[in-house]
Order: C-alpha cells, then sequence, then structure tokens
C-alpha cells in the first residue's frame, strides 16, 4: 500500500504545518519559512510519519489566494524538509505547486477538492505515480456551508466520493495509489461529521475496492461546539487538542490508514494504544 510513504502496522500520524497567516487553527504561527521547516522537524521528532504542508487555508469563507504566493510560501518549506529526511505531503489544490513539491521530493498530494479545483491534478499526480488523497467536498471555501444538506450524509458522501474516484482513476491515477478523506468540516456541518466518523469502514469501501482512510479532524469547528461552554461559545481550537486525540484512538481502532492532527504527541500516543488494543483482541484466546 502506498509504496512510497512510511508504512507501520498501526495507523500513521500527519503533522501538519500551515504555512499561512490565516488557517483558523495555528494560521500565522509557522508562516515564515524558517519557523515553518523548524515545525515540521518537531513534528517529527515528536512521532509525526509524515509532514503535510499547505500555503493556503481552507477555512470556512477563505478567499483564494495567488498560485505564487503559495508557491512562494511552501516552496522553501518543501525544499528544506525533503533535504531533511522528511517524508512531505502537499496540501494544494493546484496542480502547478503540487508539481514544484513533487519535483522537490514530496511523496503525497493531499487535495482537499478530490480533483476539482484543477482538472490538472489527476493527470500530474497519475504521471508522477505518487499517493493523491482525495478528499470528499462540495466546492470552494468561500460559500462550502451553502452546500450542507444532506439527507443521508455518508450515503451521499460515499456516493460523491466513488464519483470523484472514477474521475480520477479515468485520468490514470492508480486506484492503489488512493486514500480517501471524508472531509470532515467541508461541506458539513457539525451534525454531519459524527455519523462520518462513525462509519469509516464504510467509507472506505467504495465502488468494489478497500482505499485507506485520511482522517482530518483536527481542532475543527465540530469539535468547538461539541465541548461548548455552558453559554454555548464555542472551546477555542486550542483547547480541542484532548478531543482530537479521542478521535484518532477511535479512528486507529476503527481501521484509519492516518489521521492529520496538529499536535503530535498525543495523537502519537492515541495510534499505538490503539494499534495494541487490537493486537489485543487479535491474540485473545477463545474458549
Ligand atoms: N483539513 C484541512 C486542511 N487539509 N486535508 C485533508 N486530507 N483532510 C482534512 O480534513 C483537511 C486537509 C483544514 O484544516 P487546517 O486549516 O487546520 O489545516
Amino acid at each position: 500500500m502506498l509504496p512510497d510513504l512510511p508504512s507501520a502496522d498501526r495507523t500513521l500520524v500527519m503533522g501538519v504545518v500551515n504555512v499561512t497567516p490565516d488557517s483558523f487553527s495555528d494560521g500565522g504561527r509557522w508562516f515564515g519559512a524558517d519557523a515553518a521547516v523548524k515545525h515540521g522537524l518537531d513534528l517529527v521528532t515528536q512521532g509525526a510519519d509524515i509532514v503535510d504542508v499547505g500555503g493556503e487555508s481552507t477555512r470556512p469563507g477563505a478567499q483564494r489566494v495567488p498560485e505564487q504566493e503559495e508557491l512562494r510560501r511552501i516552496g522553501p518549506v518543501v525544499t528544506e524538509l525533503v533535504r531533511s529526511g522528511v517524508p512531505v505531503s502537499i496540501d494544494t489544490m493546484r496542480a502547478p505547486v503540487a508539481e514544484f513539491a513533487l519535483n522537490a521530493g514530496a511523496q503525497l498530494v493531499n487535495d482537499v477538492s478530490g480533483g476539482l479545483a484543477d482538472p490538472q491534478m489527476p493527470r500530474l499526480v497519475a504521471a508522477a505515480g505518487v499517493g493523491y488523497v482525495v478528499v470528499h467536498s462540495r466546492g470552494p471555501s468561500q460559500d462550502m456551508y451553502a452546500h450542507a444538506v444532506y439527507a443521508d450524509v455518508v450515503s451521499e458522501v460515499r456516493d460523491e466520493l466513488t464519483r470523484r474516484i472514477e474521475s480520477v482513476v479515468a485520468a490514470g491515477v492508480d486506484p492503489e495509489r488512493i486514500v480517501v478523506d471524508p472531509g470532515l468540516g467541508f461541506g458539513k456541518r457539525q451534525e454531519h461529521n459524527w455519523p462520518l466518523l462513525a462509519s469509516l469502514a464504510d467509507v472506505a469501501r467504495l465502488g468494489g475496492r478497500i482505499f485507506p482512510v485520511l482522517v482530518g479532524a483536527s481542532r475543527k469547528g465540530f469539535l468547538g461546539g461539541l465541548l461548548a461552554g455552558p453559554d454555548g461559545t464555542p472551546r477555542p481550537f486550542d483547547g480541542r487538542d484532548a478531543a482530537t486525540v479521542a478521535i484518532s484512538a477511535l479512528a486507529a481502532a476503527a481501521g484509519a490508514w492516518c489521521v492529520r492532527v496538529h499536535q503530535v504527541p498525543g495523537n502519537a500516543d492515541a495510534v499505538r494504544v490503539a494499534a495494541a488494543w487490537r493486537e489485543g483482541a487479535a491474540s485473545r484466546v477463545r474458549p
């Protein structure tokens, strides 16, 4: 599975480096290239298996940044992390940005539009022969909640992801290199995310194949809502890490391939606990 990427008999941990001034969860903290590189290296020291570098915020309402600016942000960070031996994933919806990162040695393309934003992306990924994270979304961040209407969120997300997969495979992407992601928070209201999390095995099983699943719940708004104070004020993003760890443990126990997180240490522990738990279950002698 995904031959160029680290493999482990547990769920992998993807640490996030947002080289942006405005990401909802950590915007501005790693905006300078040096700070971003150091942060990526720290995440690896803390137990990240992969570092996901992004130069464009996808928070609800975010405007697109120009391509040149996105390249300026991610360029030195991807280059330097690869040079240091870090497995890098590029979080972008633009083929030219992905191309730069792949030429610099990135090993995975993480496209939160699932190939919808840039029709060149699937062809580029196909030609490069790298892994491709196909994320479910219903359109750009500017108006993502306009489309957040579902009668049966799990079936609709599965159907729409299946169509995205058919489309990228038709463009040449090797199905063996596809990772699927339910796109938590992308065109989904709080109540839509929980059934998806509770159905990861179904999300993995699309069109007769079983795909590795990536879960990106870290610090998202639905956790802020879940943990709201008595007056209904959402828990601020930096108070959502323990809930993120809980999701990582449950997602790993449910067989997720990877969790994408901002704070690595607790999540690195959680996936190990889940692996030991699964092993314990497998090794149990039944009377
Ligand atoms: N979420 C964000 C950005 N990139 N990539 C994948 N594959 N899945 C996600 O859920 C996802 C993503 C938004 O969160 P951030 O702005 O804190 O990075």
